[in-house]
């Protein structure tokens, strides 16, 4: 198998005028016909090249140029598509195939959820469905008719504005999409079933009317008030924050409930994963409404990131997922709590995206290689892109970076473009410099920013050297210094902060700097410093690094509690108790809070009323994988025991303050925001229950008194955790309860798969043939299957290696079945370099095992390869 590379790009042979497909849509088979228009794109008097159409899995039925059926000897056939060897310079393609929807298990192309026909094109999905350029550099308009019976599909749905629909002698009905907008076919959709209509409109600031339809199954009709509320919530944003309006007459929202990822920003028709749409408060949880807010927006953000302005190839998908996700971020921080927002993206950075970029499938934020490109919708491609973005933002400011924006628009608006495009629009509208900001693309590894500080009593200055250096990665030994922004300010010893005056600088100095790091180091004076400071480095999470700087426990004390910047303030904290934990791991006792730390803790938790979120995001224990990230070879074990010895520490010690947050702590207060109500009240629930038997019957009355799900589940989890056949009945009782609401049997297969103790593997083997477990829909695999490899390290790493087997059996089932998804459950079983002999040998043998499978997809041989490597 050869790789793509990106440098060996070639711009399209042929550009398309237009696309019209017809589907019939039948219960054993689908027939898709496709009439398009091609061109040679050559200069003039050159001879055309041959026209390559991707397909897969296609029966091809017919194949006409200009009316004349093609004879054999004028294509070729492979099992990856057409190679149609003679065409004139301009030609009309016909084609016909047939399709299974019904086998199509793959959940890519053109198949079936529940009830309904649904499609998923990006990133090559569109191949499954007919002969066509499947790349994202060819766009036309399409034309598209649906007939179907109208019983089981009274609604036919494709991308744009419906022209037309009616009946036919046969009984069967059609309806006819047209889509103005030229648009890839990574973004072309299709919908046809039995759904309820949730219908509101929304006047765009210029006064254009739009119909706003949101589709679900019936039984899921009183879960879609939210969606509609955060998707009118995205609209006004980009019209108040970028200026940019929706731009056809028509925006509609399908839900499935069998779905790869979380959801897909076809053009005009966004088909949504329904845990990622749906929401009510019987069913859902305060970060189930998060969810469901941030998705909505970000795929509807994408009609101009992504949609309206696209990717050249699939090496630039960070230009439209990482931009996306920034411009998610921006929206998620102004619709609540900016800084709890930030600390959540900061968490996320180290722990998936870090790891990510110290393993085996470590890669720039632009690949330059791929066998399979749905391995590549990573951490690093959306959320260090997104990093990426944000730090255009922070060197040029907000104006600045509007206007890199504006002029992005104005430039590409309706190409497909690559991120130098994007980098170009940003320097150009700024006229500054960005070349070597461009590395942030290039370069794989997160980069070290190592600090020292020394301050002179007598010339009152404070010398701050700042150096920075990336480890090397597979295929990357030396890596160059990047343009790295690092805004940072200087306290005092009791918490004040100190103007930052540079040598010569006279007036007001400020309070915090952006630094721009350029060179492998560099040193910064800063005058007028009255006593040794406390630097603040790194502030907001100003880039995705690691800071290096060996900050005192009394200058974390000083941060946490003084530190004008919340990110910083949370991340002293974050040290704190990791510098605690780590102690605890490596001496084998139990971890000791130090007298100054306890008071910090309290000082912290009587802060409760004013910032309830942020107070739970500080007293949140780091997870204990991030844990293990700190650690040349994961101790699993001793990680598990020391961090579970500090909940229960947290939870005696404190038990008075939590008893009180418990009691008093009132989503319902007026003026008080529920969710962060309760998600530290819940916080202070887990303490009490990790402290003893009080707190289990806490949770026990919580749950019985319990309205919303967030509450429910918080008790739930406690109670599980003491065990015993309480929990066991309640647990079986709560599946009772719910059994008729697949997003709630979710989170009860997500309760068992993360519970710990000593029995986890049986169970979650057991809960494999449930009847609420299905092994061909993701959420179901996600829920059981990868929580508990992914958040259940005493569990999932059990010494004897069945943890690993038992992930590789469904590696394996899946491999046949969905690829996409068996390349992402095996991503555990990569990670064996950072555990121990015995356990790294057991998941070697795995991912031997699996690389042995035969027909192993391409997705799987990447990971296991590089794994291997
Ligand atoms: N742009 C969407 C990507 C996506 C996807 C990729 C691979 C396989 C299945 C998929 N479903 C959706 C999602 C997004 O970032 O908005
Ligand atoms: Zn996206």
């Amino acid at each position: 198998l050869q790789p793509v590379r990106l440098r060996d790009y070639t711009p399209p042979t042929h550009l398309v005028d237009a696309l019209e497909l017809t589907f019939d849509l039948g219960d054993a088979y689908t027939e898709v016909r496709s009439r398009f228009r091609v061109r040679a794109n050559v200069p003039p008097g050159e001879d055309p090249q041959p026209l390559r159409l991707h397909g897969r899995h296609l029966e091809l039925q017919s194949l006409h140029v200009d009316g004349a059926p093609v004879s054999g000897d004028a294509y070729l056939e492979d099992p990856e598509g057409l190679t149609l060897l003679a065409l004139p310079a301009e030609a009309t393609i016909e084609i016909v195939t047939v399709i299974h929807p019904q086998e199509n298990t793959a959940l890519d192309g053109l198949y079936r959820s529940g009830g309904l026909f649904c499609t998923q094109c990006e990133p090559e999905g569109f191949r499954r469905i007919t002969y066509f350029p499947d790349r994202p550099d060819v766009m036309t308009t399409y034309t598209v008719t649906l007939i179907a019976d109208p019983e089981p599909y009274p609604v036919l749905l494709a991308n744009g504005n419906r022209v037309d629909h009616g009946e036919r002698a046969d009984g069967r009905h059609w309806a006819t999409w047209h889509d103005p907008h030229p648009k890839p076919t990574y973004l072309f959709a299709l919908v046809a079933g039995d759904l309820h209509l949730h219908e509101e409109r929304y006047t765009t600031r210029s006064g254009r009317d739009i119909q706003l339809h949101l589709y679900v199954e019936h039984a899921n009709a009183g879960k879609t008030a939210h969606a509609m509320r955060s998707l009118r919530k995205a609209m006004a944003w980009d019209e108040d924050t970028y200026g940019l309006e929706y731009d056809l007459d028509t925006y509609m929202i399908v839900a499935v409930d069998d779905f790869n990822m979380g959801a897909m920003e076809n053009k005009g028709l966004n088909i949504f994963n329904t845990v990622c749409v749906l929401a009510d408060e019987t069913i859902s949880t305060d970060g189930d409404f998060e969810t469901v807010e941030a998705v909505v927006a970000h795929e509807y953000f994408h009609n101009w990131t992504g949609n309206r302005v696209t990717c050249r190839d699939w090496f630039q998908l960070s230009l439209k997922e990482g931009l996306t996700v920034f411009r998610e971020q921006q929206f998620c921080a102004d619709m609540g709590s900016p800084a709890v927002k930030r600390i959540q993206d900061t968490r996320l950075l180290r722990s998936i995206q870090f790891p990510e970029d110290d393993g085996p499938m470590a890669h720039p934020v632009r690949p330059e290689s791929y066998l399979e490109i749905s391995n590549f919708y990573t951490a690093t491609v959306y959320d260090k892109g997104a990093e990426v973005i944000r730090m255009y933002h922070t060197l040029l400011g907000e104006d600045g970076f509007r206007r890199g924006m504006d002029l992005y628009f104005q430039r590409h608006d309706g190409q497909a473009v690559t991120c130098e495009d994007f980098l170009a629009a940003m320097a150009d509208a700024n006229h500054v410099d960005l070349d070597q900001f461009s590395r942030w693309y290039t370069q794989a590894g997160t980069p070290v920013v190592q600090a020292g500080g020394r301050y002179d009593a007598s010339t009152r200055r404070y010398h701050l050297q700042l150096s920075q250096h990336t480890p090397a990665r597979p295929g990357q030994t030396h890596a160059l210094p990047l343009h790295l922004p690092v805004r940072l300010g200087l306290l005092t010893g009791d918490g004040q902060p100190l103007p930052l005056r540079l040598p010569g600088e006279t007036g007001q100095a400020p309070l915090e700097r952006v630094v721009a790091l350029r060179d492998a180091s560099m040193e910064l004076v800063f005058e007028d410093i009255p006593e040794a400071p406390v630097p603040s480095l790194l502030r907001d999470f100003s880039a995705p690094a690691v800071l290096d700087y060996a900050h005192s426990e009394d200058e974390l004390l000083t941060l946490l509690a003084h530190d004008t910047d919340p990110v910083n303030r949370w991340d002293a904290g974050q040290r704190l108790l990791l510098n605690t934990l780590l102690a605890s791991v490596e001496s084998g006792q139990p971890p000791e809070l130090s007298e100054p730390l306890r008071e910090a803790v309290h000082h912290v938790l009587s802060g409760w009323r004013t910032d309830p979120a942020f107070v739970a995001e500080v007293l949140t224990l780091p997870s204990e994988d991030y844990i293990a990230e700190q650690q040349v070879v994961a101790d699993i074990d001793g990680i598990h025991t020391a961090r579970e010895a500090l909940r229960n520490r947290f939870g005696s010690s404190f038990a008075d303050a939590w008893r009180t947050i418990h009691d008093q702590c009132d989503p319902h207060a007026p003026g008080v925001n529920g969710a962060s109500a309760r998600r530290l009240r819940n916080l202070a629930l887990s303490y009490l229950g990790a402290a003893g038997p009080q707190g289990a019957e806490l949770a026990m009355r919580q749950y019985h008194a319990a309205t919303h799900m967030s509450d429910r589940l918080a008790a739930l989890e406690v109670l599980i955790e003491h065990g015993g056949s309480t929990a066991d009945r309640l647990v079986a009782a709560f599946h009772d309860q719910w059994r008729h609401e697949p997003l709630v049997i979710n989170k009860w297969l997500r309760l068992q798969a993360t519970a710990t103790g000593r029995n986890a593997l049986e169970r979650v083997r057991a809960l494999t043939a449930h009847p609420g477990f299905d092994i061909r829909n993701p959420n179901r695999v996600r829920a059981l299957l990868g929580a508990f490899s992914q958040s259940n390290p005493v569990g999932f790493h059990r010494t004897d290696g069945a943890g690993y087997r038992l992930l590789a059996d469904y590696v394996v089932e899946l491999n046949a079945m969905n690829p996409q998804m068996a390349a992402r459950l095996v991503l555990p079983l990569t990670r064996w370099r950072r555990l121990d002999p015995r356990r790294a040998g057991h998941m070697f043998e795995q991912l031997e095992r699996i690389g042995n499978t035969p027909k192993l997809s391409k997705d799987l041989q990447e990971v296991i390869t590089k794994s291997l490597a």
